[in-house]
């Protein structure tokens, strides 16, 4: 169903109580409400990215104290996985600041990385930047589960944030993404500096995205020390929330995914995205570069909340070789499992 952007402004601009309403309905329709989809991130090849990206610490333009590091060994990220899956997430990405995606060893070893964690019975995703058709054809075939590759913002505040890339190239990649058959992971960063005519514009766009993304992960900006955004004004917390009711209403069947951001936001908050519909986060200690909250903070919310992780996945059937019933890491040795 497409949306136009007048439609997308009305539910935009409801009162929020109502909005929040609609959208834990739309959830609670769609999604089992207490499963939170629990996911770790690695950076497998960090720093030097030749992208001007005001947010990221990652950018050569920038002038971060971030240590750039060569492509890991597989065994390595492998190891990575596995320990992120002994603690409970299901999905692992893996994250590269890469331009676009260069045929040759290192993409080959990235293949590789993605066939292990599918093997592991996880969701392997990756985000490594633009990438062709046949470059997706082969992460396909190596078991690639989801490509993240956000719009970030609208296409009218881009070149505010990013000049040596179009939004036209990111639809591009996303377009190869889908002609592989790989479901994409695309949402955007809040609190660039952007306006509300801003975000209705992303919201309207990811919407209308055919097929839609199967997973939407929504940044808040991390003010990052040496990039042109470390001082910008902070995002109010009910824009973030609002943003994340229209992302659940417009895009139901979607995993609404809280991603940077969180160790700033209070846990009432969260709790509060929670309702309007958010059913995935990024666990573990670390993002790619920036700091995340620590897995006692995210498990005891769960708990306060009476929320449980969701199980994992693969080609519909539960994965039952590692956990309880329940998801949790370890398990707690319950046995009922039903696949989606
Ligand atoms: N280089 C690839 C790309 O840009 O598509 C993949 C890695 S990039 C770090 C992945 C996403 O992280 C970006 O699209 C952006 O949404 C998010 N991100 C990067 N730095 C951030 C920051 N300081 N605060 C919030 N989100 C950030
Ligand atoms: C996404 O949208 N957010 C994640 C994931 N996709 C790769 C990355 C967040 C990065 C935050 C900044 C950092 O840690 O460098
Ligand atoms: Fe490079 Fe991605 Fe960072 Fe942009 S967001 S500088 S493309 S790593």
């Amino acid at each position: 169903m497409t949306h136009t952007i007048e439609e997308v402004r009305a539910l935009y601009k409801k009162p929020l109580l109502d909005l929040i309403y609609d959208a834990a309905t739309a959830h609670r329709a769609n999604h089992d409400h207490h499963e939170m989809q629990m996911c770790t991130l690695l950076s497998i090849k960090t720093g030097g990215c030749a992208e001007d990206c005001k947010y990221c610490s990652q950018s050569i333009y920038n002038n971060t104290d971030l240590e750039k590091e060569i492509l890991m060994k597989t065994d390595e990220v492998l190891a990575q996985a596995r320990a992120a899956k002994e603690a409970g997430s299901t999905r692992f990405c893996m994250g590269a600041a890469w331009p676009r995606v260069l045929d040759g060893r290192a993409f080959d070893r990235v293949c590789d990385m993605v066939k292990g964690v599918s093997d592991m019975g996880m969701e392997a995703c990756c985000t490594l930047g633009m990438l062709t058709e046949d470059q997706a054809h082969k992460l396909k075939e190596a078991g690639l589960t989801a490509y993240n590759h956000n719009l970030d913002t609208s296409e009218e505040f881009y070149d505010k944030i990013i000049t040596t890339r179009s939004y036209q190239e990111r639809l591009d990649t996303l377009a190869n993404v889908a002609k592989a058959g790989i479901s994409a992971c695309c949402g955007g960063i809040l609190g660039l500096g952007e306006d509300e005519d801003d975000r209705i514009s992303l919201l309207h766009t990811l919407s209308n995205l055919n097929p839609q993304p199967e997973s939407v992960p929504i940044n808040m900006l991390v003010p990052v020390e040496g990039t042109p955004l470390a001082k910008v004004e902070r995002l109010d917390i009910f824009e973030w929330i609002r943003c994340i009711a229209v992302a659940r209403i417009l895009m139901p069947k979607a995993m609404v995914r809280l991603s940077a951001g969180r160790l700033e936001i209070s846990k009432e908050a969260q709790a509060m995205a929670f309702m309007a519909g958010a059913n995935a986060i990024f666990t573990g200690e670390k993002l790619l570069t920036t700091a995340n909250p620590e897995a006692d903070f995210d498990y005891t919310l769960l708990g306060e909340l009476g929320m449980t992780p969701r199980v994992p996945y693969k080609d519909g059937v539960a994965v039952t070789e590692q956990g309880g019933g329940c998801g949790k890491p370890g398990g707690c040795g319950c046995a009922s499992q039903e696949a989606a």
